[in-house]
């Protein structure tokens, strides 16, 4: 029998994490049957005077936000880290079976918006670049103290957000956390073995394949990573050597801003809901012990996982053989860039519905 990865259960590799992941397209056979819920208006309102993150609003601990503008950053009143703790140890009993290590950090929330009722996709691509902009200066700052900075944000209820209000988080800390320290060590390793960075060689096979391309401008590729999890998962990427965000250049951060607004609109259009996903940036680390300050290995990248699976409501479950084996998915990676493809980038359902 010859191998058709639309038709045969396979496994793809993840390179980064160097882990597989089970695909099982035979199942999508059945027809799509598209959207099955009627598009989401869900009117918010520009301000909200109960809301922790609105410009001028108590926060839960009694601070008040400034009459903000643009975009807010403040320091996380119930952060997950703390500046202050114990002297850097490892504590270690039971034959290295129970080990525990103390940690410092900082915890930031950045608000991306004065206005309680908008999402990245609906945001003008200039209030955007706003955003791109307080990414790279936090960056920046927190690098210099920290070994690791996390900028994510998690967007929607189902993906534990607290709060409607557009916002994100950032976590830096005194430790490289587990999956950096993994994309850390597969970048250096194909960094050593090849001469050049791995997603650089990745994202220049994905722009000569295409077909898992979702987005792509001057400087910035979207695509649905060969090896994705979450059926609408994307990856973006830059189109050269960029180590992390505060190597981009003016431009590049214009066009960040510009194609977040086009892919995530996509997101937005395919299930007529404004499309909850947990995203985060990967980027060289700052000093750790126990590496060298060597980052050339390192490629800047952006993960976006969404949990949606067939509309508004049904999402994909991260069970049984998902837990106790390996991840799976059914719709391949080439269906999913295809359906994404298929949507406009350039009118959000919410306008088109208006
Ligand atoms: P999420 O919506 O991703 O959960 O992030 C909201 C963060 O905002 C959360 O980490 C913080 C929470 O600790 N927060 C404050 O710092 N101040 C508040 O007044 C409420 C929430």
């Amino acid at each position: 029998m010859k191998f058709n990865p639309d038709d045969h259960p396979h496994r793809r590799y993840n390179p980064l994490l160097q882990q597989w992941v089970l695909v099982s397209p035979h199942r999508t056979k059945r027809p799509w049957q598209g959207k099955q819920e009627e598009g989401e208006l869900n009117q918010r309102p520009e301000y909200d005077p109960k809301c922790y993150l609105c410009p001028g609003n108590t926060r839960a601990n009694g601070e008040v936000n400034p009459a903000y503008g643009a975009t807010y950053a403040f320091d996380n009143d119930f952060a997950a880290l703390l500046t202050e703790g114990p002297e850097p140890s490892i504590i270690s009993a039971g034959n290295g079976l129970m080990t525990a290590q103390t940690v410092t950090g900082e915890c930031r929330v950045i608000c991306f918006s004065p206005r309680h009722d908008l999402t990245l996709p609906e945001m003008a691509s200039d209030d955007i670049l706003s955003v791109v902009n307080l990414w790279c200066e936090h960056y920046q700052e927190l690098v210099q103290r920290h070994a690791w900075v996390q900028i994510f944000e998690n967007k929607g209820a189902v993906m534990g957000c607290s709060n409607p209000h557009p916002h994100g988080q950032i976590w830096a800390s005194s430790y490289l956390p587990s999956e950096p320290a993994q994309v850390d060590s597969s970048q250096r390793l194909y960094w050593h073995e090849n001469g050049r960075p791995l997603l650089l060689d990745y994202a220049n096979a994905e722009l000569a394949d295409g077909s898992r391309t979702v987005e792509e401008n001057e400087h910035w590729l979207v695509v649905v990573p060969y090896w994705a999890l979450w059926p609408y998962e994307t990856l973006l990427l830059p189109k050269r050597h960029v180590r992390h965000l505060g190597e981009l250049s003016r431009d590049e951060r214009r066009s960040l801003a510009n194609i977040l607004k086009l892919f995530l609109t996509r997101y937005d259009n395919l299930f007529e809901t404004s499309f909850p996903y947990s995203m985060g940036w990967h980027q060289a680390p700052g000093n750790v012990e126990g590496l060298d300050d060597n980052r050339d290995h390192w490629q800047l990248h952006a993960h976006f996982y969404p949990p949606l699976l067939r509309s508004a409501s049904v999402k994909k479950f991260m069970v049984g053989y998902e837990m106790l084996g390996e991840g799976q998915r059914d719709i391949s990676a080439e269906q999913a860039a295809e359906r994404l493809r298929q949507l406009s980038a350039n009118l959000h359902y919410r306008q088109k519905n208006k």
